[in-house]
């Protein structure tokens, strides 16, 4: 089982589990539309919201119980948590957590130590799974990339990329552009933060206000149900040592439910605190970027 919103390495190491193990698949709540390509590519049937009572469950790329939504994780019989965030994992059960590239790199590693014979399917599954966890492969050190060497066989990046590209559709793009001309910018010397309430598409308008210039990109949706934040952190950003995954933990006092890596983390709070919590989120950035000795007024725009 991988985490809510399972992103590629989540199911492509929740499907070469399976397939290893003879077992069946699922994960909590939705897929995210890449991981719902793959799964379209797979063409083979999941679980979604399992009930796991009595069931032994690998939960694979989280060991964290806020990712797992509404499964009740608690009624499984025996539980193996398998990931690479180094977050102390608070689901209970086995864990095995190694620091590497992705959870699809410890997943191929199991399979190459078992002897295990991956077709295909497998094979592509896992290499998309560390392609997209490491930017593409811009953060895979040797050792990663000579086990996605081996996974593509004759075929390349950009080939089996194609199997997870989605069209946008015409209401995410228009969310986009919108978030270019509206929202608070926050220069904190020659820090930039840009703060939008996007409506919708969280990820990809956070993503657009780093690609115009932010250092920080936060991007919310208040809805009479569920409030969601989006954060994307530029590459320079991520040097200077922040992350993404860090700043939305400091969102616990709203109720927030958060998951994500150094670049690109996401959060669900309840109804109505999405607002607030992103300016709390910048005045958090304020104050680390103040314990680092840097001087400066803020500017809002
Ligand atoms: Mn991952």
């Amino acid at each position: 089982m991988g985490h809510e919103n399972a992103d590629v390495d989540a199911v492509a190491s929740a499907y070469a589990l399976s397939r290893f193990l003879s077992c069946d698949f699922g994960f909590p709540g939705d897929v995210s539309r890449e991981g719902r390509a793959l799964l379209r590519y797979l063409d083979t049937p999941y679980e979604l919201n399992p009930s796991v009572n009595g069931r032994d469950v690998v939960v694979v790329d989280t060991g964290m119980r806020d990712m797992l939504g509404e499964v009740e994780i608690e009624e499984a019989s025996t539980v193996v948590v398998i990931d690479h965030h180094t977050s102390e994992p608070d689901i209970k059960g086995y864990h095995f957590i190694f620091p590497v590239s992705s959870t699809s790199e410890i997943v191929h590693d199991v399979l190459v130590k078992a002897g295990y014979d991956m077709d295909e399917k497998i094979r592509i599954s896992l290499a998309l799974g560390i392609v997209t966890d490491t930017a593409g492969l811009q953060v895979a050190d040797a050792d990663t990339l000579r086990k996605v060497a081996g996974l593509l066989g004759n075929r390349v990046v950009a080939d089996i990329l194609e199997i997870i590209r989605y069209e946008e559709d015409v209401s995410e793009r228009i969310a986009r552009l919108k978030a270019l001309r509206k929202g608070e910018i926050y220069r904190l010397g020659d820090f930039l933060v840009a703060v939008v309430e996007a409506g919708s598409f969280e990820g990809s308008v956070a993503k657009v206000l780093v690609q115009a210039g932010a250092d920080v990109g936060i991007a919310y949706t208040e809805s009479s149900e569920l409030d969601r934040i989006s954060i994307r952190l530029s590459r320079r950003a991520v040097r200077m040592g922040f992350s993404g995954e860090e700043l939305l933990s400091g969102l616990q006092p709203f109720g927030a439910r958060c998951g994500g890596h150094p670049g690109a983390a996401g959060c669900r709070l309840p109804p109505g605190r999405a607002r607030n919590a992103s300016k709390y989120l910048v005045d958090l950035i304020v104050r680390a970027l103040r314990e680092r000795g840097l001087q400066f007024d803020v500017r809002q725009y």
